[in-house]
């Protein structure tokens, strides 16, 4: 009766080979987990011109290296840029902003942030139609276009980056937060009120009836949505905002995200 006994150890053997393999592999699992719940991905999205990159370097506490004072040289970003924010409670964020539609590299950044890395959050950027006009690759000049059709490219561009958000949050367990954040807001000082209703759910507008429908798509439970304004540039003389409220904004903003993060 030699063959059973043999047969066994070499089970046994088997199993715990398989077990040190599998707590190896859980191993690296259980460092993500702990990076994911300390430091969450968000992924900064929205149309091209609308002020991501400004918006992803404030809350990171970066200095810009484009300024709006350099006349023509403001092209978009080509490819996904990653800032981390880190505070002294090693808590913070990783950011992933996705370029606009002008990027070559646009899809896979698309990809990557809702598919083969799924981020823990979403900051969506619009700017009320004030998006800086860019000029599609290869031409030179100025680009013009209103606002109307500034708001028109917005919420085609947020048709595509909200079914990339239900079909991530479907996908999983946990809740999904959706930030949209209604940036340049010193451009429409007077107006704010009037342009978070625009871009919130259930207003009636174009943008809250696709907010709606997302939310439908992807389970209410699933899926939590705030609106709101920040400034991530402008204040001084000039602006129609001033420096203390553009601060008091950025703040709220920086509050929620810590909120919806477990930080605070
Ligand atoms: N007045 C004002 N201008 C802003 C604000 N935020 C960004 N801008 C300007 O808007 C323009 C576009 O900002 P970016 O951050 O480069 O835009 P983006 O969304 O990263 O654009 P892409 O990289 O092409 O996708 C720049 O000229 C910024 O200086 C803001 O809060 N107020
Ligand atoms: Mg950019």
């Amino acid at each position: 009766m030699q063959s059973p006994l043999r047969h066994g150890r070499a089970a046994l053997g088997t199993t715990i080979a398989g077990g040190a393999l599998a707590a190896l592999s859980q191993a690296p699992d259980r460092a993500s987990r702990l990076l994911r719940h300390r430091y969450p991905t968000v992924a900064v999205t929205g149309m091209t011109g609308v002020g991501k990159t400004r918006l992803a370097d404030r809350l990171s506490r970066r200095a810009s290296a484009q300024s709006s004072a350099d006349g023509g040289q403001d092209v978009g970003s080509a490819v996904m840029e990653r800032r981390t924010r880190r505070n002294a409670r090693l808590r913070g964020y990783r950011f992933r902003v996705v370029p606009g539609e002008n990027a070559a590299t646009r899809l896979g950044a698309l990809d990557e942030v809702f598919h083969d890395e799924p981020v823990d959050g979403v900051l969506h950027v619009v700017a009320n139609g004030y998006a800086t006009p860019r000029r599609t690759g290869g031409t030179s000049g100025r680009a013009v276009a209103s606002r109307e059709e500034q708001l028109a490219a917005e919420l085609e561009d947020w048709s595509i980056t909200a079914h990339r958000i239900a079909s991530m949050a479907v996908r999983r367990e946990r809740p999904t937060w959706l930030v949209v954040a209604v940036t340049k807001a010193d451009l429409f000082a007077h107006d704010v009120d009037a342009a978070v209703h625009y871009y919130s759910p259930g207003s009636g507008s174009p943008f809250g009836d696709k907010l709606d429908e997302l939310r439908a798509l992807a389970g209410g439970a699933k899926l939590s949505i705030d609106v709101l304004p920040v400034c991530a540039q402008g204040g001084g003389k000039k602006s129609g905002m001033p420096d203390r409220t553009a601060t008091d904004l950025l703040a709220r903003l920086e509050l929620r995200l810590a909120q919806l993060s477990g930080h605070v």
